[in-house]
Protein backbone atom coordinates (compact mmCIF):
# COMPACT_ATOMS: atom_id res chain seq x y z
CA UNK A 1 0.00 0.00 0.00
CA UNK A 2 1.14 3.58 -0.57
CA UNK A 3 1.66 6.23 1.36
CA UNK A 4 2.00 9.86 0.01
CA UNK A 5 4.24 12.38 2.06
CA UNK A 6 3.15 15.95 2.57
CA UNK A 7 6.20 17.11 1.55
CA UNK A 8 4.72 16.72 -2.05
CA UNK A 9 7.93 14.66 -2.51
CA UNK A 10 7.40 11.40 -4.74
CA UNK A 11 5.10 8.91 -3.28
CA UNK A 12 6.65 6.45 -0.96
CA UNK A 13 5.86 3.00 -1.61
CA UNK A 14 5.44 0.82 1.34
CA UNK A 15 5.03 -3.37 2.53
CA UNK A 16 3.93 -4.95 4.78
CA UNK A 17 4.31 -1.90 7.51
CA UNK A 18 2.12 -3.86 10.51
CA UNK A 19 5.12 -5.17 12.69
CA UNK A 20 7.57 -2.31 11.94
CA UNK A 21 5.01 0.09 14.15
CA UNK A 22 3.61 -2.28 16.12
CA UNK A 23 4.91 -0.61 19.21
CA UNK A 24 3.35 2.72 18.19
CA UNK A 25 0.03 0.76 17.62
CA UNK A 26 0.32 -0.18 21.34
CA UNK A 27 1.46 2.90 22.57
CA UNK A 28 -1.51 4.69 20.58
CA UNK A 29 -3.83 1.80 21.56
CA UNK A 30 -2.97 2.53 25.85
CA UNK A 31 -3.12 6.39 25.19
CA UNK A 32 -6.45 5.93 23.38
CA UNK A 33 -7.94 3.47 26.09
CA UNK A 34 -7.09 5.89 29.53
CA UNK A 35 -8.20 9.05 27.01
CA UNK A 36 -11.61 7.94 25.91
CA UNK A 37 -12.04 6.34 29.81
CA UNK A 38 -11.87 9.38 30.84
CA UNK A 39 -14.04 11.23 28.81
CA UNK A 40 -16.90 9.08 29.12
CA UNK A 41 -16.40 10.06 32.62
CA UNK A 42 -15.81 13.50 32.77
CA UNK A 43 -18.70 14.01 29.67
CA UNK A 44 -21.36 12.53 32.09
CA UNK A 45 -20.34 15.24 34.52
CA UNK A 46 -21.44 17.58 31.74
CA UNK A 47 -24.75 17.01 31.73
CA UNK A 48 -25.12 16.55 35.75
CA UNK A 49 -23.69 20.51 35.29
CA UNK A 50 -26.91 21.99 33.04
CA UNK A 51 -29.70 20.00 34.68
CA UNK A 52 -28.08 21.47 38.02
CA UNK A 53 -28.24 24.70 36.38
CA UNK A 54 -32.32 23.81 35.71
CA UNK A 55 -32.72 23.09 39.21
CA UNK A 56 -33.05 19.01 38.40
CA UNK A 57 -30.08 18.11 40.83
CA UNK A 58 -28.96 15.03 40.55
CA UNK A 59 -25.86 15.15 42.47
CA UNK A 60 -28.19 14.27 45.50
CA UNK A 61 -28.97 10.83 44.36
CA UNK A 62 -25.19 9.99 43.48
CA UNK A 63 -24.08 11.57 47.02
CA UNK A 64 -21.99 7.94 48.45
CA UNK A 65 -20.11 8.18 44.94
CA UNK A 66 -19.86 12.22 44.89
CA UNK A 67 -20.12 13.50 48.32
CA UNK A 68 -19.09 17.27 47.13
CA UNK A 69 -22.17 17.41 44.73
CA UNK A 70 -21.44 20.38 41.79
CA UNK A 71 -18.50 21.46 42.54
CA UNK A 72 -17.08 18.13 42.69
CA UNK A 73 -18.61 17.33 39.42
CA UNK A 74 -17.13 20.55 37.62
CA UNK A 75 -13.34 19.62 38.90
CA UNK A 76 -14.20 16.04 37.91
CA UNK A 77 -15.45 17.09 34.65
CA UNK A 78 -12.61 19.79 34.12
CA UNK A 79 -9.87 16.97 35.13
CA UNK A 80 -10.85 14.52 33.14
CA UNK A 81 -11.80 16.17 29.99
CA UNK A 82 -9.02 18.93 29.60
CA UNK A 83 -6.00 17.50 31.27
CA UNK A 84 -6.14 13.58 31.06
CA UNK A 85 -8.83 12.79 27.74
CA UNK A 86 -6.54 15.66 25.89
CA UNK A 87 -3.05 14.88 27.31
CA UNK A 88 -3.28 11.16 26.62
CA UNK A 89 -5.29 11.46 23.19
CA UNK A 90 -2.47 13.61 22.12
CA UNK A 91 0.42 11.32 23.01
CA UNK A 92 -1.12 8.42 21.89
CA UNK A 93 -2.02 10.24 18.68
CA UNK A 94 1.25 11.85 17.76
CA UNK A 95 3.57 9.18 18.67
CA UNK A 96 1.40 7.08 16.31
CA UNK A 97 1.40 10.00 13.61
CA UNK A 98 4.99 11.20 13.87
CA UNK A 99 6.48 7.48 13.11
CA UNK A 100 4.06 7.33 10.39
CA UNK A 101 5.43 10.22 8.82
CA UNK A 102 9.55 9.56 9.58
CA UNK A 103 7.94 6.31 8.24
CA UNK A 104 10.50 4.80 10.81
CA UNK A 105 9.75 3.49 14.06
CA UNK A 106 10.30 5.97 17.47
CA UNK A 107 13.77 5.67 19.15
CA UNK A 108 12.79 4.08 21.97
CA UNK A 109 9.88 1.79 22.88
CA UNK A 110 10.93 2.04 26.48
CA UNK A 111 11.03 6.22 26.37
CA UNK A 112 7.47 5.80 25.06
CA UNK A 113 6.11 3.17 27.39
CA UNK A 114 7.76 4.90 30.07
CA UNK A 115 5.09 8.06 29.51
CA UNK A 116 2.43 6.51 29.01
CA UNK A 117 3.43 4.27 32.22
CA UNK A 118 4.78 7.11 34.63
CA UNK A 119 1.18 9.29 33.52
CA UNK A 120 -0.92 6.40 34.17
CA UNK A 121 0.58 6.57 37.89
CA UNK A 122 -0.11 10.57 37.89
CA UNK A 123 -4.05 10.08 36.76
CA UNK A 124 -4.31 7.34 39.66
CA UNK A 125 -2.55 9.18 42.00
CA UNK A 126 -4.63 12.64 40.94
CA UNK A 127 -8.16 10.51 40.60
CA UNK A 128 -7.84 8.90 44.30
CA UNK A 129 -8.27 12.76 46.50
CA UNK A 130 -10.42 14.00 43.47
CA UNK A 131 -12.97 11.00 44.07
CA UNK A 132 -12.64 11.16 47.28
CA UNK A 133 -13.67 15.05 47.45
CA UNK A 134 -10.53 15.90 49.31
CA UNK A 135 -9.57 18.20 45.76
CA UNK A 136 -12.50 19.91 44.83
CA UNK A 137 -10.87 22.82 43.51
CA UNK A 138 -11.65 22.73 39.58
CA UNK A 139 -8.53 22.35 36.93
CA UNK A 140 -7.29 25.39 37.12
CA UNK A 141 -6.68 24.84 41.54
CA UNK A 142 -6.29 28.07 42.17
CA UNK A 143 -5.03 28.64 45.66
CA UNK A 144 -6.08 29.36 48.48
CA UNK A 145 -8.05 26.66 47.74
CA UNK A 146 -6.26 23.63 48.85
CA UNK A 147 -6.10 20.47 47.04
CA UNK A 148 -4.63 16.77 48.74
CA UNK A 149 -0.94 16.37 47.97
CA UNK A 150 -1.72 13.72 45.58
CA UNK A 151 -3.69 15.61 43.68
CA UNK A 152 -1.12 18.53 42.87
CA UNK A 153 1.38 14.90 42.74
CA UNK A 154 -0.38 13.13 40.37
CA UNK A 155 -0.55 16.36 38.02
CA UNK A 156 3.15 16.59 37.99
CA UNK A 157 2.94 13.33 37.26
CA UNK A 158 1.24 13.63 34.29
CA UNK A 159 3.25 16.66 32.81
CA UNK A 160 6.56 14.76 33.45
CA UNK A 161 5.51 12.11 31.79
CA UNK A 162 4.43 13.89 29.18
CA UNK A 163 7.95 15.53 28.49
CA UNK A 164 9.35 12.45 27.25
CA UNK A 165 7.45 12.08 24.16
CA UNK A 166 9.29 15.03 23.24
CA UNK A 167 12.74 13.37 24.03
CA UNK A 168 12.02 10.07 22.36
CA UNK A 169 10.50 12.45 18.78
CA UNK A 170 13.80 14.26 18.96
CA UNK A 171 15.55 11.30 19.44
CA UNK A 172 13.79 9.98 16.28
CA UNK A 173 14.38 12.78 14.51
CA UNK A 174 18.19 12.12 14.84
CA UNK A 175 18.12 8.72 14.05
CA UNK A 176 15.97 10.07 10.49
CA UNK A 177 18.00 12.51 9.57
CA UNK A 178 20.83 10.09 9.59
CA UNK A 179 19.54 8.13 7.25
CA UNK A 180 17.80 11.25 5.05
CA UNK A 181 20.72 13.71 4.79
CA UNK A 182 19.77 17.00 3.26
CA UNK A 183 15.99 16.02 3.75
CA UNK A 184 13.06 18.03 4.84
CA UNK A 185 11.14 16.73 8.10
CA UNK A 186 8.32 15.09 6.81
CA UNK A 187 5.28 17.60 7.78
CA UNK A 188 2.75 16.09 10.25
CA UNK A 189 6.56 14.93 12.16
CA UNK A 190 7.85 18.41 12.09
CA UNK A 191 4.39 19.43 13.60
CA UNK A 192 4.38 17.13 16.51
CA UNK A 193 7.52 18.11 17.45
CA UNK A 194 6.98 21.91 17.47
CA UNK A 195 3.86 21.01 19.58
CA UNK A 196 5.91 19.20 22.16
CA UNK A 197 8.43 21.61 22.43
CA UNK A 198 6.01 24.53 22.47
CA UNK A 199 4.13 22.21 25.82
CA UNK A 200 7.74 21.36 27.12
CA UNK A 201 8.52 25.01 27.26
CA UNK A 202 5.21 25.76 28.87
CA UNK A 203 4.95 23.59 31.42
CA UNK A 204 8.01 25.24 32.75
CA UNK A 205 5.14 27.48 35.08
CA UNK A 206 3.10 25.00 35.87
CA UNK A 207 5.86 22.50 36.97
CA UNK A 208 7.17 25.65 38.73
CA UNK A 209 3.89 26.63 40.84
CA UNK A 210 3.93 22.92 42.11
CA UNK A 211 7.31 22.44 43.17
CA UNK A 212 8.09 25.59 44.63
CA UNK A 213 4.51 26.25 46.00
CA UNK A 214 1.71 23.67 45.92
CA UNK A 215 3.26 20.73 46.66
CA UNK A 216 5.23 22.00 49.92
CA UNK A 217 2.25 23.91 51.06
CA UNK A 218 0.10 20.95 50.67
CA UNK A 219 2.25 19.11 52.79
CA UNK A 220 2.72 21.86 55.13
CA UNK A 221 6.04 22.89 55.00
CA UNK A 222 5.39 26.72 53.53
CA UNK A 223 3.26 28.90 55.97
CA UNK A 224 0.83 29.51 53.13
CA UNK A 225 0.70 30.65 49.51
CA UNK A 226 1.33 33.43 47.51
CA UNK A 227 -2.32 33.29 45.40
CA UNK A 228 -1.13 35.94 42.57
CA UNK A 229 2.39 33.99 41.90
CA UNK A 230 0.52 31.08 41.79
CA UNK A 231 -1.66 32.02 39.28
CA UNK A 232 0.50 33.47 37.28
CA UNK A 233 3.02 30.43 37.18
CA UNK A 234 -0.48 28.73 36.54
CA UNK A 235 -1.80 30.80 33.53
CA UNK A 236 2.17 30.44 32.42
CA UNK A 237 0.88 26.90 31.27
CA UNK A 238 -2.69 27.49 31.36
CA UNK A 239 -2.95 29.47 28.13
CA UNK A 240 -0.13 27.66 25.91
CA UNK A 241 -2.27 24.40 27.06
CA UNK A 242 -4.90 25.49 24.68
CA UNK A 243 -3.06 25.47 21.91
CA UNK A 244 -0.95 21.88 23.38
CA UNK A 245 -4.89 20.40 22.80
CA UNK A 246 -5.49 22.66 19.33
CA UNK A 247 -1.93 21.78 17.77
CA UNK A 248 -2.83 18.04 16.82
CA UNK A 249 -5.96 18.99 15.59
CA UNK A 250 -4.31 21.20 12.82
CA UNK A 251 -1.82 18.60 12.56
CA UNK A 252 -4.90 16.31 11.61
CA UNK A 253 -6.28 19.24 9.11
CA UNK A 254 -3.40 19.70 7.79
CA UNK A 255 -1.60 16.76 6.99
CA UNK A 256 -4.53 14.23 6.51
CA UNK A 257 -8.17 15.91 5.99
CA UNK A 258 -7.24 17.24 2.78
CA UNK A 259 -6.47 13.68 1.22
CA UNK A 260 -9.35 12.28 3.28
CA UNK A 261 -11.60 15.20 0.97
CA UNK A 262 -10.31 13.77 -1.79
CA UNK A 263 -7.43 16.35 -2.27
CA UNK A 264 -4.22 18.36 -1.80
CA UNK A 265 -2.74 20.48 1.19
CA UNK A 266 -2.79 23.64 -0.14
CA UNK A 267 0.87 25.34 0.83
CA UNK A 268 3.42 24.23 3.03
CA UNK A 269 5.46 26.40 4.07
CA UNK A 270 2.73 28.61 5.16
CA UNK A 271 1.36 25.60 6.78
CA UNK A 272 4.84 25.51 8.96
CA UNK A 273 4.82 29.06 9.32
CA UNK A 274 1.84 28.71 11.35
CA UNK A 275 3.29 26.22 13.61
CA UNK A 276 6.66 28.64 13.97
CA UNK A 277 4.62 31.29 14.98
CA UNK A 278 2.49 28.82 17.69
CA UNK A 279 6.12 27.83 18.94
CA UNK A 280 7.04 31.86 19.29
CA UNK A 281 3.80 33.29 20.52
CA UNK A 282 2.00 30.73 22.46
CA UNK A 283 3.49 31.41 25.89
CA UNK A 284 4.10 35.28 26.47
CA UNK A 285 0.14 35.78 26.31
CA UNK A 286 -0.71 33.78 29.55
CA UNK A 287 -1.53 37.29 31.23
CA UNK A 288 -4.91 37.78 29.09
CA UNK A 289 -6.40 35.73 31.74
CA UNK A 290 -5.20 37.76 34.67
CA UNK A 291 -7.01 40.83 33.24
CA UNK A 292 -8.63 41.27 36.95
CA UNK A 293 -6.23 40.12 38.73
CA UNK A 294 -4.59 42.71 41.48
CA UNK A 295 -0.96 42.99 41.60
CA UNK A 296 0.32 42.63 37.89
CA UNK A 297 1.11 46.04 36.03
CA UNK A 298 -1.79 47.43 33.85
CA UNK A 299 1.32 47.63 30.99
CA UNK A 300 2.25 43.95 31.06
CA UNK A 301 -1.29 42.84 31.09
CA UNK A 302 -1.83 45.34 27.53
CA UNK A 303 1.37 44.04 26.08
CA UNK A 304 -0.04 40.37 26.65
CA UNK A 305 -3.75 41.43 25.11
CA UNK A 306 -1.71 43.24 22.00
CA UNK A 307 0.15 39.46 21.50
CA UNK A 308 -2.47 37.48 22.15
CA UNK A 309 -3.87 38.94 19.09
CA UNK A 310 -0.64 38.17 17.41
CA UNK A 311 -1.17 34.69 17.69
CA UNK A 312 -4.69 34.71 16.00
CA UNK A 313 -2.82 35.11 13.02
CA UNK A 314 -1.31 31.57 12.38
CA UNK A 315 -4.87 30.47 13.31
CA UNK A 316 -5.97 32.70 10.13
CA UNK A 317 -3.35 31.42 8.35
CA UNK A 318 -4.84 27.92 8.99
CA UNK A 319 -7.73 29.00 8.32
CA UNK A 320 -6.55 29.97 4.80
CA UNK A 321 -4.79 27.16 4.09
CA UNK A 322 -7.00 24.47 5.00
CA UNK A 323 -10.29 25.90 3.57
CA UNK A 324 -8.23 26.42 0.32
CA UNK A 325 -7.55 22.77 0.79
CA UNK A 326 -10.61 21.82 1.35
CA UNK A 327 -11.16 23.88 -1.73
CA UNK A 328 -8.74 21.75 -3.88
CA UNK A 329 -10.55 18.78 -2.81
CA UNK A 330 -13.92 19.53 -3.40
CA UNK A 331 -12.79 20.52 -7.56
CA UNK A 332 -10.65 17.65 -8.12
CA UNK A 333 -13.75 15.73 -7.51
CA UNK A 334 -15.37 17.94 -10.34
CA UNK A 335 -16.82 20.85 -8.10
CA UNK A 336 -17.14 24.09 -9.62
CA UNK A 337 -18.30 27.66 -8.95
CA UNK A 338 -17.23 30.05 -5.96
CA UNK A 339 -18.86 27.76 -3.78
CA UNK A 340 -21.24 25.14 -5.17
CA UNK A 341 -17.58 22.63 -5.30
CA UNK A 342 -18.76 22.44 -0.91
CA UNK A 343 -21.47 19.83 -2.00
CA UNK A 344 -18.74 17.58 -3.99
CA UNK A 345 -16.82 17.18 -0.55
CA UNK A 346 -17.39 13.64 0.50
CA UNK A 347 -20.07 14.54 3.08
CA UNK A 348 -20.65 10.73 3.69
CA UNK A 349 -17.03 9.85 5.07
CA UNK A 350 -17.26 9.54 9.14
CA UNK A 351 -13.81 10.81 9.72
CA UNK A 352 -13.96 13.90 7.10
CA UNK A 353 -17.12 15.07 8.25
CA UNK A 354 -16.83 15.09 11.95
CA UNK A 355 -13.28 16.73 11.18
CA UNK A 356 -15.15 19.57 8.98
CA UNK A 357 -18.13 20.43 10.92
CA UNK A 358 -15.22 20.88 13.94
CA UNK A 359 -13.98 23.17 12.29
CA UNK A 360 -16.69 25.37 11.40
CA UNK A 361 -17.78 25.55 15.16
CA UNK A 362 -14.19 26.94 15.20
CA UNK A 363 -14.71 30.05 13.45
CA UNK A 364 -16.99 30.67 15.95
CA UNK A 365 -14.76 29.95 19.17
CA UNK A 366 -12.23 31.77 17.65
CA UNK A 367 -13.98 35.56 16.92
CA UNK A 368 -15.32 34.33 20.96
CA UNK A 369 -11.55 34.77 21.82
CA UNK A 370 -10.60 37.85 20.07
CA UNK A 371 -13.49 39.10 22.02
CA UNK A 372 -11.93 37.48 25.05
CA UNK A 373 -8.66 39.08 24.34
CA UNK A 374 -9.84 42.74 24.33
CA UNK A 375 -8.47 44.35 27.31
CA UNK A 376 -11.33 46.00 28.21
CA UNK A 377 -14.11 44.33 26.86
CA UNK A 378 -12.68 41.33 28.88
CA UNK A 379 -14.26 42.92 31.99
CA UNK A 380 -17.82 42.08 30.57
CA UNK A 381 -16.96 38.62 29.91
CA UNK A 382 -14.65 37.92 32.47
CA UNK A 383 -15.78 34.98 34.86
CA UNK A 384 -18.86 34.77 33.12
CA UNK A 385 -21.04 31.85 31.54
CA UNK A 386 -19.82 33.18 28.41
CA UNK A 387 -16.13 31.89 29.09
CA UNK A 388 -17.72 28.32 29.47
CA UNK A 389 -19.56 29.10 26.00
CA UNK A 390 -15.71 29.84 24.32
CA UNK A 391 -14.11 27.33 26.12
CA UNK A 392 -16.64 24.15 24.23
CA UNK A 393 -16.66 25.65 20.78
CA UNK A 394 -12.86 25.35 21.52
CA UNK A 395 -11.61 22.35 23.10
CA UNK A 396 -15.09 21.27 23.37
CA UNK A 397 -15.33 21.36 19.45
CA UNK A 398 -12.63 21.95 17.67
CA UNK A 399 -10.73 19.90 19.63
CA UNK A 400 -12.72 16.83 20.94
CA UNK A 401 -14.84 16.33 17.97
CA UNK A 402 -11.93 16.42 15.58
CA UNK A 403 -10.40 13.71 17.70
CA UNK A 404 -13.68 11.84 17.79
CA UNK A 405 -13.24 12.19 14.13
CA UNK A 406 -9.34 10.76 14.21
CA UNK A 407 -10.95 8.05 16.05
CA UNK A 408 -13.00 6.86 13.83
CA UNK A 409 -10.28 5.83 10.89
CA UNK A 410 -7.64 5.14 13.91
CA UNK A 411 -9.32 2.58 16.02
CA UNK A 412 -10.43 0.87 12.87
CA UNK A 413 -6.73 0.87 12.14
CA UNK A 414 -5.38 0.00 15.46
CA UNK A 415 -8.23 -2.78 16.42
CA UNK A 416 -7.87 -4.35 12.45
CA UNK A 417 -11.54 -3.66 12.12
CA UNK A 418 -13.99 -1.95 10.37
CA UNK A 419 -16.25 1.00 11.75
CA UNK A 420 -19.10 -0.81 13.08
CA UNK A 421 -21.43 1.97 11.61
CA UNK A 422 -20.72 4.91 9.26
CA UNK A 423 -24.28 6.04 9.21
CA UNK A 424 -24.30 6.34 13.19
CA UNK A 425 -20.94 8.15 13.35
CA UNK A 426 -22.19 10.51 10.96
CA UNK A 427 -25.36 11.15 13.05
CA UNK A 428 -23.14 11.58 15.51
CA UNK A 429 -20.68 14.24 14.48
CA UNK A 430 -23.85 16.42 13.38
CA UNK A 431 -25.69 15.92 16.37
CA UNK A 432 -22.37 17.29 18.58
CA UNK A 433 -21.96 19.99 15.99
CA UNK A 434 -25.67 20.82 16.46
CA UNK A 435 -25.99 20.29 20.35
CA UNK A 436 -23.01 22.77 20.91
CA UNK A 437 -24.13 24.82 18.61
CA UNK A 438 -27.32 25.53 20.57
CA UNK A 439 -25.58 25.06 23.85
CA UNK A 440 -22.77 27.53 23.51
CA UNK A 441 -24.41 30.03 21.79
CA UNK A 442 -27.15 30.24 24.49
CA UNK A 443 -23.57 29.85 27.23
CA UNK A 444 -22.68 33.42 25.51
CA UNK A 445 -26.55 34.72 25.86
CA UNK A 446 -26.15 34.03 29.53
CA UNK A 447 -23.18 35.22 30.25
CA UNK A 448 -23.79 38.51 28.35
CA UNK A 449 -26.62 38.83 30.88
CA UNK A 450 -24.28 38.36 33.72
CA UNK A 451 -24.54 34.67 34.60
CA UNK A 452 -21.56 33.41 36.22
CA UNK A 453 -19.63 30.54 35.37
CA UNK A 454 -18.38 27.67 37.95
CA UNK A 455 -21.87 28.23 40.10
CA UNK A 456 -24.17 26.23 41.02
CA UNK A 457 -26.84 28.13 39.48
CA UNK A 458 -29.90 26.17 40.33
CA UNK A 459 -29.14 26.46 43.75
CA UNK A 460 -28.25 30.47 44.06
CA UNK A 461 -30.55 32.85 45.44
CA UNK A 462 -30.28 35.65 42.99
CA UNK A 463 -31.22 33.66 40.31
CA UNK A 464 -32.62 36.08 37.07
CA UNK A 465 -35.67 35.24 35.04
CA UNK A 466 -34.00 36.23 31.96
CA UNK A 467 -31.39 33.26 32.86
CA UNK A 468 -34.21 31.32 33.53
CA UNK A 469 -35.90 31.49 30.33
CA UNK A 470 -32.70 30.59 28.71
CA UNK A 471 -31.35 28.14 30.36
CA UNK A 472 -33.31 25.56 28.80
CA UNK A 473 -32.81 25.88 25.79
CA UNK A 474 -28.93 25.39 27.03
CA UNK A 475 -30.00 21.86 28.39
CA UNK A 476 -31.38 21.06 25.27
CA UNK A 477 -27.96 21.34 23.28
CA UNK A 478 -26.18 19.59 26.45
CA UNK A 479 -29.18 16.37 25.57
CA UNK A 480 -28.42 16.20 22.06
CA UNK A 481 -24.46 15.93 22.64
CA UNK A 482 -25.00 13.11 25.32
CA UNK A 483 -26.88 11.04 22.86
CA UNK A 484 -24.03 12.25 20.68
CA UNK A 485 -21.75 10.90 22.93
CA UNK A 486 -23.39 7.95 23.26
CA UNK A 487 -23.67 6.88 19.59
CA UNK A 488 -19.86 7.81 19.58
CA UNK A 489 -18.90 5.14 22.38
CA UNK A 490 -21.53 2.85 21.04
CA UNK A 491 -19.94 2.91 17.73
CA UNK A 492 -16.13 2.49 19.08
CA UNK A 493 -17.21 -0.22 21.64
CA UNK A 494 -18.94 -2.37 18.85
CA UNK A 495 -15.94 -1.58 16.21
CA UNK A 496 -13.56 -3.21 18.71
CA UNK A 497 -15.32 -6.16 19.49
CA UNK A 498 -17.96 -6.77 16.55
CA UNK A 499 -16.33 -4.64 13.71
CA UNK A 500 -15.08 -6.93 10.63
CA UNK A 501 -11.74 -7.86 10.20
CA UNK A 502 -9.75 -6.01 7.61
CA UNK A 503 -7.36 -8.31 5.96
CA UNK A 504 -4.76 -5.72 4.89
CA UNK A 505 -4.41 -2.66 7.26
CA UNK A 506 -5.16 0.75 6.06
CA UNK A 507 -3.04 3.14 4.55
CA UNK A 508 -2.71 6.33 6.96
CA UNK A 509 -3.89 9.22 4.70
CA UNK A 510 -1.43 12.01 4.26
CA UNK A 511 -2.38 14.27 1.95
CA UNK A 512 0.08 15.35 -0.42
CA UNK A 513 0.74 19.24 -0.86
CA UNK A 514 -0.02 21.60 -3.83
CA UNK A 515 2.94 24.05 -3.30
CA UNK A 516 5.20 21.09 -1.28
CA UNK A 517 8.43 22.06 0.37
CA UNK A 518 10.98 22.22 -2.00
CA UNK A 519 12.27 25.42 -2.82
CA UNK A 520 11.06 26.64 0.95
CA UNK A 521 13.57 28.13 2.89
CA UNK A 522 15.68 26.23 4.88
CA UNK A 523 14.55 28.26 8.47
CA UNK A 524 10.92 26.51 7.98
CA UNK A 525 12.71 23.21 8.92
CA UNK A 526 14.74 24.46 11.67
CA UNK A 527 13.46 24.25 15.74
CA UNK A 528 16.25 25.62 17.95
CA UNK A 529 16.11 29.35 16.52
CA UNK A 530 12.46 29.63 16.59
CA UNK A 531 12.93 28.17 20.47
CA UNK A 532 15.39 30.89 20.58
CA UNK A 533 12.80 33.68 19.75
CA UNK A 534 10.24 32.23 22.06
CA UNK A 535 12.84 32.14 24.84
CA UNK A 536 13.38 35.81 24.41
CA UNK A 537 9.96 37.03 24.04
CA UNK A 538 8.68 35.07 27.07
CA UNK A 539 11.34 36.94 28.85
CA UNK A 540 10.91 40.08 27.86
CA UNK A 541 6.81 39.38 28.41
CA UNK A 542 7.38 37.57 32.14
CA UNK A 543 10.40 38.90 33.04
CA UNK A 544 9.53 41.82 34.86
CA UNK A 545 6.49 40.77 36.10
CA UNK A 546 7.67 37.80 37.79
CA UNK A 547 10.50 39.40 39.38
CA UNK A 548 8.23 42.03 40.77
CA UNK A 549 6.37 38.90 42.42
CA UNK A 550 8.81 36.78 43.06
CA UNK A 551 10.66 39.67 44.77
CA UNK A 552 7.75 40.82 46.82
CA UNK A 553 6.79 37.39 47.63
CA UNK A 554 4.76 36.48 50.53
CA UNK A 555 3.46 32.96 52.00
CA UNK A 556 1.28 34.13 54.09
CA UNK A 557 -2.29 33.36 52.82
CA UNK A 558 -3.78 30.13 54.69
CA UNK A 559 -5.11 27.52 52.64
CA UNK A 560 -9.36 26.81 52.48
CA UNK A 561 -11.16 24.04 51.73
CA UNK A 562 -14.70 24.94 51.98
CA UNK A 563 -16.39 22.27 50.06
FE1 LIG B 1 -9.45 30.78 24.60
C1 LIG B 1 -10.24 31.56 27.88
C2 LIG B 1 -8.55 34.03 24.01
C3 LIG B 1 -8.47 29.96 21.39
C4 LIG B 1 -9.64 27.44 25.41
N1 LIG B 1 -9.90 29.69 26.31
C5 LIG B 1 -10.23 30.21 27.54
C6 LIG B 1 -10.51 29.13 28.46
C7 LIG B 1 -10.30 27.96 27.76
C8 LIG B 1 -9.92 28.34 26.41
C9 LIG B 1 -10.43 26.55 28.30
O1 LIG B 1 -7.85 36.50 25.68
C10 LIG B 1 -10.96 29.27 29.92
C11 LIG B 1 -9.86 29.02 30.90
C12 LIG B 1 -10.38 29.13 32.29
O2 LIG B 1 -10.79 28.11 32.87
O3 LIG B 1 -10.44 30.26 32.83
N2 LIG B 1 -8.72 31.82 22.98
C13 LIG B 1 -8.46 33.14 22.94
C14 LIG B 1 -8.01 33.52 21.60
C15 LIG B 1 -8.00 32.36 20.86
C16 LIG B 1 -8.42 31.30 21.74
C17 LIG B 1 -7.63 34.88 21.12
N3 LIG B 1 -9.14 29.05 23.59
C18 LIG B 1 -8.70 28.93 22.30
C19 LIG B 1 -8.51 27.53 21.97
C20 LIG B 1 -8.84 26.83 23.10
C21 LIG B 1 -9.23 27.79 24.11
C22 LIG B 1 -8.02 27.04 20.62
C23 LIG B 1 -8.83 25.36 23.37
C24 LIG B 1 -8.48 24.44 22.53
N4 LIG B 1 -9.44 32.46 25.71
C25 LIG B 1 -8.97 33.68 25.31
C26 LIG B 1 -8.97 34.61 26.44
C27 LIG B 1 -9.45 33.89 27.55
C28 LIG B 1 -9.73 32.56 27.07
C29 LIG B 1 -8.56 36.02 26.46
C30 LIG B 1 -9.63 34.41 28.99
C31 LIG B 1 -11.00 34.86 29.19
C32 LIG B 1 -11.29 35.16 30.64
O4 LIG B 1 -11.58 36.33 30.93
O5 LIG B 1 -11.23 34.27 31.49
C33 LIG B 1 -7.53 32.25 19.39
O6 LIG B 1 -6.41 31.43 19.33
C34 LIG B 1 -8.60 31.72 18.47
C35 LIG B 1 -8.14 31.69 17.04
C36 LIG B 1 -9.09 30.90 16.16
C37 LIG B 1 -9.52 31.25 14.94
C38 LIG B 1 -10.44 30.37 14.17
C39 LIG B 1 -9.76 29.76 12.96
C40 LIG B 1 -10.65 28.79 12.25
C41 LIG B 1 -10.22 27.67 11.61
C42 LIG B 1 -11.20 26.75 10.92
C43 LIG B 1 -11.39 27.16 9.47
C44 LIG B 1 -12.20 26.14 8.69
C45 LIG B 1 -13.53 26.22 8.47
C46 LIG B 1 -14.20 25.12 7.72
C47 LIG B 1 -14.35 27.34 8.98
C48 LIG B 1 -9.07 32.50 14.29
C49 LIG B 1 -8.77 27.33 11.56
C50 LIG B 1 -14.93 25.61 6.49
C51 LIG B 1 -15.75 24.50 5.94
C52 LIG B 1 -16.08 24.33 4.65
C53 LIG B 1 -16.91 23.19 4.24
C54 LIG B 1 -15.63 25.24 3.58
CU1 LIG C 1 -5.67 31.96 26.90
Amino acid sequence: MATIQASGGPLVARAATTDRFVVEKRVAAANLAVALSALAVGGLMGILQILQYNGVDLYQHIRPALPGGYYQGLTVHGVLNVLVFTTFYIMGFLSFIAARAFDRPLHSAKIAWAAFAIMLVGVVTTAVPLLSNRATVMFTFYPPLKADFFYYLGLTLVVAGSWLLLLNLALTLRDWRAEHPGQRTPLAAFMAIITMTMWSLSTIGIASEMIFLLLPWSLGLLPGVDVVTARTLFWFTGHPIVYFWLLPAYISWYTLVPRQGGGKLFSEPMARVSFILFLVLSIPIGIHHQVTDPGISEIWKLVHAVFTVGVFFPSLLTFFNVVASLENAGRARGGRGWLAWIFRLPWTEPSFVTQVLAMILFAFGGIGGLINASYNVNLVVHNTAWISGHFHLTVGTAVALTFMGIAYWLVPLLSGRQLFNRWMALAQAWMWFGGMAIFSHFMHELGLRGMPRRTAIGSVPYMQPEWQALLPIALVGGLIMFASAFLFYLNIVLTVTAGRRVLSEPDVPFARAVHGADGMPAALDRFLPWVGCALVLITINYGPTLYQLISTIRLNVPGLSPW
